[in-house]
C-alpha cells in the first residue's frame, strides 16, 4: 500500500519531486502527495555516486539494509529477513542468481548509473506484488525514455560519468532515445571499473576490485488504451572481489528479456500480460583474485529461467495468474587436476504456479486492501556425481541419488492492509498477514558439506535437507504517518511470528560431518538446514523537518530484533539499530548536505552460526551538487569524512589468509574516506 521511492539525484533536484517521503500508489487521495506541491525545499537524500552498488541506495529506505559480500554483491535485507525471503524485482522481473552463493545478487543486475528508481512496499507487501513475499517486495527499475507529447519524433538522452578515489572507481552510462507520443525506442549502457582494492583506515580490503558492463535496448508503444513494452538487457560482470565468500567472481554474464502488454477496455477494466526470460552463466574461483590456497577450486554455474504473468484489474479488484521456473547447475573443478569434478547442483528445477485475487476499497474513511494468493512450488534435482574418492562423499552421493528429491509445496498468502485518516495530518496504518516461503534449492539440495548457501557468508559448511517444510509467517503492522507541509514523521512497528523458519543447526549426518572434517579440518562441524521457530519485531521510521526555506533535516531509523522461539538463540546477520540523519541547505542552483550514519553495536548474535558481535559507530558524509545549466548537474562528496575505522555488522568476515592488514576471520572493515565526483547531463 505504502510505497517508498528513491529517485536519482537530478530528478530530485530543487523540489521537483518529494524525496524519501511517502508516496502512495494505491491511495492517491492521501494528503502526503500534496506535500510535493508545496514550496517546501526538499533536499534530497544524497545519492552516493561514490558507490556503484544499488544496495547502497536501498539501505536508505526505512527498515531496509544490505548484507554486503563484495563491492557489487549486496543481498537485500528488509526488517531482518534477507536473501530469498525478499522478493527483489528488477524492471518487474524476479532475477535468479546464476551463482549458488548469490555473488550475482538480483541488485547486482542494475548498476546505480542505470537506476531510475528503487522502492519498497513499506510494511506488508500486497499479494499482487509477487510470489513468496515473506520478507516484502523491493522494486528497482532502470532509467527509461519517456514518451513525448506530440507526434514529432524527438531525440533525448542522459549521460553520466563519475570517479571515486577510493578503489580508483570510474563509471560512465548513457541512455539515448527516439520517441514521440506513441513510439519510444531506447538504447542504454554502462561501464564501471574499480581498478584498485578498497581502502580502510589501516589498509586494504582484498580483493575488492570490480568490473561490470551492461547494455540494453527497449521499445515501448502506447495509444491511449494499449501499452506495450519490450526490453533486452545484456550484463557482464568481470573479475570482482567477494572478500566475504570463499571464492571471487571471475564472470557473471548473460541476458534478460522481458515484455509487458496492457489493454484498457471500455468498461474501465485493464488486462496486463508480462513475460520474462533469463539466461546467465557464472564462474568463480579461489585462486585468481586471491593468493592460491592449497586446495584450488573454481566453479562454473548457470541459470535459465522463464516467467509469465496475467492479471485483470477492474473497480478495485485485481485477479491474476503467475508462473515461473528456474533451472540451475553448478560444477566444481580443480585447475590442477582435470579429472576432478563435484556436481554441486545438477539439473535443479524450481517451478512456481500461482493464482491471486486482491481488492482495494474504501469504507467509512478507511482505505482497505485485502488479498489471497495460492502458490504451488515444485522442486526437483537430478542425480549427482563426484570424482572425490572419500567414502563419506560417495555415501552422501548415493544417499542423495536414492532419495525422493521431487518435492511440492503449497503456499497460502493472506494480506489485509488498512489506513485511516484520523485527522487531515495523521493517518493510522494497520496490517495483518500470513505469508509463506518454500525452501530454496540450496537449502534443500546441497548434498555435500559446502558453503554454497546463497551468500550466508558465515564461514560454516552446510548440508541441505530435502525434507524441509515451508516457512509460515504471521505478520502484524501498526504505524502512524504524520505529515504537514513542513514536517513528516512515520513510525511503524511490526511483529513477525515465523513457524518452520529455515536455519542451520548442527548436522547429525555422520558422513557429512566426517567429510567436512576431512576437507576443512579447521572449520567447525557443519550445519544442516532445518526448520526452527523464530520471531522478529521492531520499529522503523522516516521523518523530515523543513527548518526554513533553505534548511532541512531528514532521516530514517530502523530497529529489528530477531530471535529463535525454540531456543534462546538469536537470528543470524540481523541489522543493528541504525539511523541516518541529514542536514541540508538548498539554493536554486546548488545544494549541500551533511549526513550522519549512526549504527549501534550488535550484541544479539547467533551462537548457532558462530556469529561475532560488532561495536557501534558513526560515519559522516558530505555531499553537494551544482546545476550550472538546466540540464547539467555536477556532484561531489566525501563519504566517511573522518576516515573512521568501523565494522559493518552485515559486512561478513575476511576470508583472505594473507592480507597483512586484516586477520583471516576478522570482521571486514567498512570503507575508509572516499571522495567522488560526478556529472549528469540530460538532453
Ligand atoms: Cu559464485
Amino acid at each position: 500500500m505504502r510505497y517508498f521511492k528513491l529517485l536519482p539525484l537530478p530528478l530530485l533536484m530543487f523540489g521537483l519531486i518529494t524525496p524519501i517521503q511517502a508516496e502512495l500508489i494505491n491511495l492517491p487521495t492521501l494528503s502526503v502527495e500534496g506535500i510535493a506541491g508545496e514550496a517546501t525545499p526538499y533536499v534530497l537524500p544524497v545519492i552516493p555516486v561514490g558507490s556503484p552498488d544499488t544496495g547502497d541506495l536501498l539501505k536508505r529506505l526505512p527498515g531496509a539494509n544490505i548484507n554486503r559480500n563484495g563491492p557489487l554483491t549486496s543481498v537485500a535485507q528488509y526488517r531482518g529477513l534477507f536473501g530469498d525471503r525478499v522478493n527483489v524485482l528488477i524492471d518487474g522481473v524476479k532475477i535468479n542468481s546464476a551463482g549458488p552463493n548469490a555473488m550475482d545478487t538480483p541488485l547486482s543486475y542494475i548498476p546505480v548509473s542505470r537506476l531510475g528508481d528503487i522502492s519498497l512496499y513499506r510494511g506488508i507487501a500486497p499479494v499482487s506484488s509477487g510470489m513468496e513475499t515473506i520478507g516484502g517486495t523491493i522494486i528497482a527499475s532502470s532509467k527509461k525514455a519517456d514518451f513525448t507529447s506530440s507526434e514529432t519524433m524527438e531525440f533525448h538522452g542522459n549521460a553520466k560519468a563519475g570517479y571515486g578515489e577510493n578503489g580508483d572507481k570510474h563509471h560512465a552510462a548513457l541512455l539515448a532515445s527516439i520517441a514521440n507520443n506513441t513510439h519510444n525506442f531506447h538504447i542504454a549502457g554502462s561501464v564501471e571499473r574499480g581498478n584498485d582494492d578498497l581502502e580502510f583506515d589501516g589498509g586494504d580490503i582484498l580483493p575488492s576490485e570490480h568490473e561490470r558492463d551492461t547494455f540494453g535496448a527497449g521499445y515501448a508503444f502506447q495509444n491511449g488504451s494499449q501499452y506495450l513494452t519490450l526490453q533486452a538487457e545484456h550484463h557482464d560482470t568481470g573479475e570482482t572481489g567477494t572478500p566475504a565468500l570463499p571464492m571471487d567472481i571471475i564472470y557473471a554474464t548473460g541476458e534478460n528479456y522481458s515484455g509487458q502488454f496492457k489493454n484498457t477496455f471500455a468498461n474501465g477494466g485493464e488486462i496486463s500480460v508480462n513475460f520474462s526470460y533469463q539466461d546467465a552463466d557464472h564462474k568463480m574461483a579461489n585462486y585468481i583474485l586471491r593468493t592460491p590456497p592449497m586446495m584450488q577450486r573454481h566453479a562454473i554455474t548457470d541459470v535459465e529461467s522463464r516467467g509469465i504473468g496475467l492479471s485483470y484489474n477492474i473497480s478495485g479488484w485485481t485477479v491474476g495468474l503467475d508462473a515461473d521456473n528456474a533451472d540451475h547447475n553448478a560444477d566444481i573443478f580443480d585447475p590442477n587436476n582435470p579429472l576432478f569434478l563435484v556436481q554441486n547442483y545438477n539439473d535443479i528445477e524450481r517451478d512456481r504456479y500461482s493464482i491471486f485475487g486482491e481488492k482495494e476499497f474504501t469504507m467509512n474513511n478507511w482505505k482497505l486492501e485485502t488479498g489471497l494468493r495460492y502458490t504451488l512450488v515444485e522442486m526437483d534435482a537430478g542425480t549427482v556425481s563426484t570424482t572425490m574418492p572419500m567414502p563419506p562423499a560417495l555415501a552422501l552421493r548415493d544417499d542423495f541419488n536414492n532419495a525422493d528429491r521431487d518435492q511440492d509445496e503449497h503456499l497460502i498468502d493472506i494480506v489485509f492492509n488498512a489506513s485511516h485518516a484520523l485527522t487531515p495530518q495523521l493517518d493510522l496504518i494497520v496490517g495483518l498477514a500470513r505469508k509463506e516461503r518454500a525452501p530454496s534449492y540450496q537449502e534443500r539440495y546441497l548434498w555435500l558439506p559446502l558453503e554454497s548457501t546463497a551468500g550466508l557468508a558465515d564461514g560454516n559448511n552446510y548440508i541441505g535437507n530435502i525434507e524441509l517444510n515451508s516457512e509460515v509467517a504471521y505478520q502484524a503492522e501498526l504505524g502512524f504517518d504524520w505529515h504537514t507541509p513542513r514536517t513528516g514523521f512515520s513510525p511503524h512497528i511490526f511483529y513477525h511470528n515465523i513457524n518452520d523458519y529455515i536455519q542451520g543447526t548442527p548436522s547429525t549426518n555422520l558422513a557429512a560431518n566426517m567429510l567436512s572434517a576431512m576437507m576443512a579440518p579447521t572449520k567447525p562441524a557443519p550445519l544442516q538446514f532445518n526448520n526452527v521457530d523464530a520471531k522478529l519485531y521492531g520499529i522503523d521510521a522516516n521523518w523530515f523537518i523543513a527548518l526554513s526555506n533553505q534548511w532541512q533535516l531528514d532521516g530514517t531509523m530502523s530497529y529489528v530484533r530477531g530471535k529463535r522461539r525454540d531456543t534462546s538463540d538469536n537470528l543470524y546477520r540481523i541489522a543493528p539499530l541504525s539511523a541516518r540523519t541529514m542536514l541540508s541547505y538548498t539554493q536554486s542552483k546548488w545544494t549541500v548536505g551533511l549526513e550522519a550514519e549512526t549504527v549501534a553495536s550488535q550484541r544479539k548474535v547467533s551462537d548457532e552460526n558462530h556469529e561475532q558481535k560488532t561495536a557501534g559507530y558513526a560515519v559522516f558524509n558530505l555531499s553537494g551538487s551544482f546545476q550550472p545549466a538546466q540540464n547539467i548537474t555536477l556532484m561531489a562528496g566525501v563519504n566517511n569524512l573522518f576516515d573512521r575505522h568501523y565494522e559493518n555488522h552485515l559486512g561478513g568476515y575476511n576470508r583472505i589468509s594473507d592480507n597483512p592488514d586484516l586477520a583471516q576471520g576478522d570482521r571486514l572493515p567498512g570503507i575508509g574516506r572516499s571522495a567522488y565526483l560526478g556529472v549528469n547531463v540530460d538532453w
